[in-house]
């Protein structure tokens, strides 16, 4: 028996599912690719073995997983359930097996069967069924609480199509529908025996219940299923497996039926589709989403499933829903859930019979809020005539929770009716909305922020009345990420390299990365880091080559990156105004001494989001001019890796000598790309915005390029009346720069094509560009000065590695834990199944 796993815990069945040693792994593996693929190796595809081998080790996890649902169950223990419209869990198989610690024993197993595991690995097709940031976090988060041993469920959809695949076409952005379900998903189990019906439209009418109270029940006039589609969630070395159950809408049969009896076949196909299009997209943010009825119909289908899910979990070992909240905790990850409030107090009073009064105690206890932006724009609201259509219960019951609040808001503030109106859940201004930040805000006993500095302006701001009416519900929650995916995975060469110098303790414990302080000024290790780096620069340089068809120089280049979602506010932009500075540097004087740079940029617009897309195809044409350019002689290149999602970003983080987090101070909440560079070595350029301010704080200023007007300074700014054309007119660097793309020097085929992002920039500059712009560039010149020593580069480069533990996603769970959930660990153990097996 070798399979000595993990916490000291030992299988002690083995057999072809369970067992890990190279020998039992291939006979798994031929095993799988036979009766699950139907495949002999001579005729199987790439797909098909890797289909093998992703079972093999589904296999291996899938006793964990049943174990973690037995042990919470018996237990009576507190669950986190989290609720996400977005999760983007990433490729799933490099990770399991390093959770599981299997990748040296499988990569042989694979290679006597004369494959490569590497290439295995790259044949998987991520879930793309995120945006950006948000549902990148919820998945580290759920790695967090696996590998922390927290008892925890994540709830969201099951899009169909996930965020689309990027394509650039003559340097414009093209989108691809994502068919990610096209040849099965391994990790997914469905368990049609736990669909639940949810209603939609209709309406309500009130009576007299046999005790003579006044009830209300909800007749809608249409009903959709969902079924949910479980994957298990491994920790790292640990034998806790929760569960992402994602649910997927269908038809209900009673609709066939019904249109059969009246002849009508082609109509209910109809109303079959219609149902089934509840969860077939996920809707792109950074577009405006008002009207959007199928949007509000996903909020409402996934959360109203997920509520009743917890339910009957919840009855199948207690009395009554009087604890309701004592063994769940519901985190909102941001608005779009929100409508669970109102949700939950339906299913108590209509269907489970409770007053208001203790339905809304429940409903408080259970639900928390964590807010993920300030930008007004991105705050969800939905129309009255939209939202009571749909959900007519629903808007009753808001209407009932804002007479109670604002009945409170008046004794609070008996002489001032302007509160009123700033605290109801009713935006009456003009058309009337329901504003979801403030439904999410009464219906929680707790939210909070991403990072110091957004919780601060959500209480100054956004959410300023809630704060002045209940302090004791705000907290800061910062941001953090698992340093199993973003070092561990992307990274082996750094890991080899930090474990061979304070062992491999730190992948649970980031903080232990400290120990690594002192070799800051070990030569040999400073020499050894910079190699590990070169290696990783190397290996992107590869893909570059072999992707986008453009030679880059790992050795000699510093390599500047910028991936992040393409929007205004983030201004990759300002990126480009600095490139074209260094640019005309060269033009002007060929010979100049300059340090040479790699700029890599990467990102998704928003399919309808105009001056975004007008972004990448700017960062194209000015890579075409730039790159073939023979004043340039190669020093600098423009790279636009296209695609940018979880699978294409693993190589890109730990390559990076300078991370681009340059974002308008007060517009990005936390950010988490910040993170994963630092962490990975990289030295950051930002401005103080989102945790930038933290990153800055914990690697010392001296090891962070810091620009920029600050929070305070832009809303000054923009109260006395920000003039950029002062900016423009005041500075022949910039103008010039300007002038060069309005031109038409970088798009000569159409020298007109950049004037509406010029046009924005010298009349509105919202963004506050041509404000920050010296100051970019003279920081910038730090940088490349400071890049010519390379020895003290490297310094930093390991200080920031080191000091970046507390940026952890097992830091902030266990915040979160303490703070807002209390939830203690459970731990789960191996040998009651055995036991139960004989
Ligand atoms: C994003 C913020 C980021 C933040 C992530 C995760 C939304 C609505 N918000 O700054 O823009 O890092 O959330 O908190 O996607």
């Amino acid at each position: 028996m070798n399979d000595n796993l993990t916490n000291g815990n030992q299988i002690q069945i083995e057999d072809d599912r369970t067992g890990i040693d190279v020998q039992t792994l291939k006979r798994a593996f031929s095993d799988n690719l036979f009766y699950a693929l139907g495949k002999f190796p001579e005729i199987a595809t790439k797909n098909d073995f890797y289909m093998a081998l992703a079972y093999t080790v589904r296999d291996r996890l899938l006793r964990r997983w049943l174990n973690s649902q037995e042990t919470y169950l018996k237990q009576d223990v507190k669950i986190v359930c989290y609720f996400s419209a977005e999760y983007l869990i990433g490729p799933q198989l490099g990770k399991n097996l390093i959770n599981l610690a299997i990748v040296e024993q499988v990569r042989q197993a694979v290679e006597e069967c004369g494959l490569n595991l590497d290439d295995l690995i790259e044949q998987e097709e991520e879930p793309g069924l995120g945006n950006g940031g948000l549902g990148r976090l919820a998945a580290c988060y759920m790695d967090s609480m696996a590998t922390l041993n927290i008892p925890a469920i994540g709830y969201g959809i099951r899009y169909e199509f996930g965020i689309f695949d990027q394509e650039i076409c003559e340097g414009w952005q093209v989108e691809i529908t994502d068919k990610w379900l096209r040849y099965g998903n391994p990790w997914e189990i469905p368990r049609t025996e736990a669909t639940v019906e949810v209603g939609l439209g209709g309406y309500t009418e009130s009576f007299y219940d046999e005790n003579n109270r006044y009830r209300v029940r909800w007749l809608p006039d249409r009903t959709v299923k969902g079924v949910p589609y479980d994957t298990p969630i491994l920790g790292y070395k640990t034998n806790t497996a929760n569960t992402l159950r994602l649910w997927k809408a269908e038809a209900p049969e009673s609709f066939n039926f019904q249109a059969f009896n009246v002849g009508d076949y082609y109509g209910a196909v109809n109303e079959k589709t219609y149902s089934e299009n509840i969860t077939k997209v996920l809707y792109p943010n950074d577009e405006p989403i008002q009207g959007k009825q199928l949007r509000l119909e996903q909020q409402f289908f996934f959360v109203s499933c997920s509520l009743q899910d917890m339910i009957r979990l919840h009855l199948a070992t207690q009395e009554n829903l009087d604890n309701f909240g004592e063994l769940f905790a519901a985190q909102l990850n941001d608005t779009h859930p929100s409508i669970g409030v109102a949700e939950l107090m339906r299913l108590l009073m209509d269907v489970h019979d409770y007053e208001w009064e203790q339905a809304w105690e429940i409903t408080q206890k259970t639900f928390a809020y964590t807010n993920h932006t300030l930008l007004p724009e991105a705050l969800e609201k939905w129309s009255l005539g939209l939202f009571g259509s749909l959900l007519p219960r629903h808007l009753e019951i808001i209407y009932e929770i804002n007479r109670r609040f604002l009945h409170e808001i008046r004794t609070h503030y008996p002489n001032d009716v302007s509160k009123l109106s700033n605290f109801s859940l009713i935006d009456e201004t003009g058309e009337k909305y329901v504003r979801m930040a403030h439904l999410a805000c009464v219906g929680s006993h707790a939210i909070n922020g991403v990072a110091d500095l957004h919780t601060q302006l959500l209480k100054q701001d956004v959410l300023r009345g809630f704060y002045e009416l209940f302090p004791e519900k705000f907290t800061n929650k910062t941001n953090g990420v698992t340093p199993r995916r973003w070092i561990v995975l992307s990274n082996p060469e750094l890991t080899e390299l930090i474990t061979s110098k304070i062992g491999d303790n730190w992948i649970t414990h980031l903080e232990e990365l400290q120990q690594l302080e002192p070799f800051a000024d070990d030569p040999n290790f400073r020499n050894a880091w910079r190699q590990m780096k070169q290696q990783v620069k190397t290996r992107l340089a590869r893909r570059i080559e072999k992707r986008c068809g453009i030679t880059v120089d790992p050795n000699y280049s510093l390599f500047d990156i910028h991936v992040k979602r393409i929007h205004e506010y983030k201004r990759q932009h300002l990126n480009v105004l600095h490139i074209i500075t260094l640019y005309n540097r060269i033009k002007k004087n060929p010979n100049i001494d300059i340090v040479p740079r790699t700029f890599i940029f990467g990102g998704k617009a928003a399919p309808s989001y105009f001056m975004a897309k007008l972004i990448i195809k700017l960062i194209n044409s000015v890579g075409e001019v730039v790159n073939n350019d023979p004043d340039v002689r190669g020093r600098l290149k423009v790279v636009f890796i296209p695609d940018y999602n979880v699978t294409n970003s693993q190589p890109v983080y730990p390559a990076a000598d300078l991370s681009e987090q340059i974002s308008t101070a007060g517009k990005e909440a936390s950010g988490t790309g910040n993170m994963k560079f630092s962490l990975n070595g990289a030295l950051t350029i930002g401005t103080l915005d989102g945790a930038n301010v933290e990153i800055r704080q914990q690697v010392g200023e001296e090891n962070f390029f810091l620009f920029g007007l600050k929070a305070e300074e832009v809303s000054q700014m923009k109260s006395q009346g920000y003039n950029p054309w002062e900016f423009y007119s005041s500075n022949e660097a910039l103008r010039e720069v300007i002038d060069q793309i309005s031109s038409g020097l970088f798009s000569p085929e159409e020298s007109n094509l950049f004037k509406p992002l010029v046009d924005s920039l010298l009349y509105h500059d919202e963004y506050m560009l041509l404000a920050d712009y010296q100051s970019y560039i003279d920081c910038q010149d730090r940088v490349s000065e400071a890049f010519r020593d390379w020895d003290n580069w490297t310094r930093m480069s390991i200080l920031n590695t080191a000091r970046m533990g507390i940026f952890s996603s097992d830091r902030a769970i266990r915040e979160y834990c303490q703070d807002i959930w209390n939830v203690q660990a459970v731990p789960v153990k191996l040998e009651d199944y055995v036991q139960a097996k004989g």
